[in-house]
């Protein structure tokens, strides 16, 4: 691939990106889009054609036919690279869930003293799953047993995942059938960094088949965990107002960006940064208050529960240093690039990294540890409030848009139902109608090789003109926050007439923000809880649903994937397939994994594709459920009065009156 220098206008899609790429561009400073642009990608190790996995290499396998030293195949290198990718990205959400747990289980323990359980239906319900008995036992007693039960799923020597069950029934039998349920998360992880060592499993079917067991393990256990615990120790999100973009960054205040993916730390900064003594520390150096904020799925955790705005999404990590605006930039886990610390050092910026897994040259580490939570918050606020005084000139791009997350799964169910009749029923009842076409489920990354934010922003309008109902979670949600795709009144711009029909009833945005990354779990929950709920089938594979990630960069979103599939969804990977280099695995995750389990994994990179693939197997779906064929002319003649009175209420005041007292 030729270098290519692109301009700011054609490297992001989101202006207040554009306008500080200029200001990178005349300052000189370094950003992923030009070092996207300076660096091309490896030709071999992005078709998944490079092994490292011994010294008789690295072996570049070029040439059809080519085999490594050792005599391995193409099939074999691409499959075994592709499984590893699996396996890294279990290993990041699994690890992420097992913190939790641990979080739960000091703070059960009373050793934690800032942390409680704050959502104890959840823990009960929890614990049910688990098969942690004493329901009725003191909060403490049974969160210690839940936490206890929830970490041996990760290592227990004998047995299975134990959410596999909340699969629908169908589903649980494919798996047993094929032998990839997961006995546990850990060990499938570790099974499948054994089976690529050199020497070990060599048939890329094989292979193919522990990647899907070990993703089973992420999407069924350590990320299905992560979001339960994480609802339990700071609650089940139910909708709030909120803005995003770097607009919501401020001139007078000390800004402080929460970067990463751990709700941990962040929920106790968001604490602390309320506290009296700090707003008066804050006032003694000058500032009007303090400004928190979040980048990546960090933000996406304080966004669903507390209302935290969102600075951007994986992109703007830079960019948000780059307005000269921020104080501090605290940073836990994952998607952290490193190029924040020297860039950083050009501004008043303090990096400031705080996991016990995660340091970075350069950085100021402060450890973060949950048995001294708010003491440690309150530390890092206030050197953020010292570099206050150093800040110059800023540039704070003056886009913000509004937002309403906060779409569980158990808020979805009382949105649709009430708090008495909750349940997925007039979900599938719309897809069965045909004012719902069908679903989709956009997530995943941004990536510098393509357009920032345009893919997730282009697919999900089409989707939402064709009456398809779209849920995100993710930087693909943050994506769709900006373009203003994440309000009710979008129903009303952008939605076909069916599904604006659904979103005026409900009084719900056509686009619904789940979460974060781990929060696909989320999705799982309502996929499996549509096909138990009659007329769409009796697995997921029969829903009219497609799971994408059209920006996708990082390893989890590769393990993301895989769980959908292995749960029988169809899903569309955009950019670059990092199994090119092989048609055989490209076969094997295409039909071969349909003819397995009923989902396939396909690298699609242009709109047009991506939609067109979408509702052809949405359109395949209705069919084989025996439902009407879509036809938005039969709908889309009612409420609209009633809407466009809705959007002329300011916002804040609707909120109450569309969605009630919800969740809390
Ligand atoms: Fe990271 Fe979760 Fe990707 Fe965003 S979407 S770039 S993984 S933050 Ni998960
Ligand atoms: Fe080469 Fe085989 Fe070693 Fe891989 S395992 S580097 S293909 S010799």
């Amino acid at each position: 691939m030729a270098k290519k220098t692109r301009t700011p206008q054609e490297s992001s899609r989101d202006q207040s990106a554009v306008e500080l790429l200029e200001f990178a561009l005349e300052g000189g400073y370094e950003t992923a889009f030009s070092r996207a642009d300076a660096m091309a990608a490896c030709p071999i190790g992005k078709d998944g054609l490079c092994c490292r996995a011994c010294s008789m290499g690295p072996c570049r396998l070029v040439k059809e036919g080519q085999t490594g030293v050792c005599g391995a195949t193409i099939s074999t290198v691409v499959a075994r690279n592709f499984a590893r990718m699996v396996a890294a990205g279990a290993a990041a959400h699994s690890d992420h869930g097992r913190d939790l747990a641990y979080t739960l289980l000091a703070a059960a323990r009373g050793e934690a003293p800032d942390y409680e359980v704050r959502d104890p239906g959840k823990l009960r319900e929890v614990a049910t799953y688990l098969g942690v008995d004493g329901l009725d036992r003191p909060i403490n007693e049974l969160a210690e047993d839940v936490a206890r039960a929830a970490l041996a799923e990760f290592g227990k020597p004998e047995g299975e995942v134990i959410y596999l069950q909340r699969a629908p029934e169908k589903r649980q039998k494919i798996w047993k059938e094929l032998g990839i349920g997961p006995r546990n998360i850990d060990r499938e992880i570790v099974e499948t960094l054994h089976r690529t060592h050199m020497g070990n499993d060599q048939d890329a079917e094989h292979i193919l088949n522990q990647a899907l067991r070990t993703a089973l393990g992420d999407g069924w256990g350590g990320s299905m965990l992560g979001t339960d615990l994480s609802d339990i120790l700071f609650g089940t999100p139910a909708p709030v107002v909120s803005q995003a973009n770097l607009g919501v960054l401020k001139d007078d205040e000390v800004n402080i960006v929460i970067h990463g993916h751990e709700p941990s730390l962040s929920e106790m900064i968001v604490a602390a940064s309320q506290d009296p003594e700090m707003l008066e520390y804050a006032a003694s150096k000058g500032a009007k208050g303090i400004n928190l904020s979040g980048i990546c799925c960090t933000a996406n955790e304080t966004l669903m529960r507390q209302g935290v705005s969102l600075a951007g999404n994986f992109l703007q990590q830079e960019l948000a240093i780059l307005t000269g605006a921020v104080e501090a930039m605290v940073v836990d886990i994952q998607c952290i690039m490193q190029a924040l610390v020297p860039l950083a050092a050009e501004f008043h910026t303090e990096i400031i990294t705080t996991s016990p897994k995660t340091k970075i040259t350069g950085a100021t580490h402060i450890e973060f540890d949950e048995h001294h939570a708010m003491e440690i918050a309150k530390e890092i606020i206030k050197r953020a409030i010292d570099r206050y005084p150093d800040r110059q000139a800023t540039r704070i791009p003056d886009s913000v848009s509004d937002l309403v997350p906060g779409f569980s799964h158990e808020y979805i169910e009382y949105a649709l139902g009430g708090a008495y009749r909750g349940s997925f029923r007039p979900l599938n009842d719309a897809i069965i109608s045909g004012r719902i076409r069908g679903v989709v489920a956009n997530i995943g990354c941004n990536n510098p090789r393509v357009m920032h934010d345009a893919l997730h922003q282009d697919v999900v309008a089409e989707f939402l003109r064709n009456d398809i109902l779209v849920v995100e979670t993710g930087c693909g949600a943050i994506a769709c926050a900006k373009a203003g795709l994440l309000v009710p009144e979008a129903a009303f711009e952008h939605a076909g007439p069916g599904l604006r029909e659904v979103c005026e009833a409900v009084g719900m945005p056509p686009v619904l923000h789940m979460g974060s990354c781990v929060d696909n779990s989320r999705i799982l929950t309502v996929l499996s809880q549509m096909a138990t709920e009659s007329g769409l089938g009796d697995d997921i594979s029969d829903i009219p649903a497609v799971g994408m990630a059209p920006e996708w960069m990082s390893e989890k979103a590769i393990s993301i994937a895989t769980y959908a599939v292995a749960s029988g969804a169809y899903v569309i990977m955009g950019h670059e397939s990092p199994v090119e280099g092989s048609e055989e695995v490209t076969r094997l995750i295409t039909d071969g994994w349909e003819e397995k389990v009923g989902g396939r994994l396909e690298f699609i990179n242009s709109v047009e594709d991506i939609v067109k693939a979408t509702l052809d197997h949405i359109d395949k779906k209705r069919e084989e459920l025996g439902l009407a064929p879509y036809d938005p002319s039969q709908w889309g003649k009612s409420g609209d009065e009633r809407m466009s009175q809705l959007i002329s209420i300011p916002l804040e005041e609707r909120i109450g009156a569309a969605y009630g007292a919800a969740g809390k």
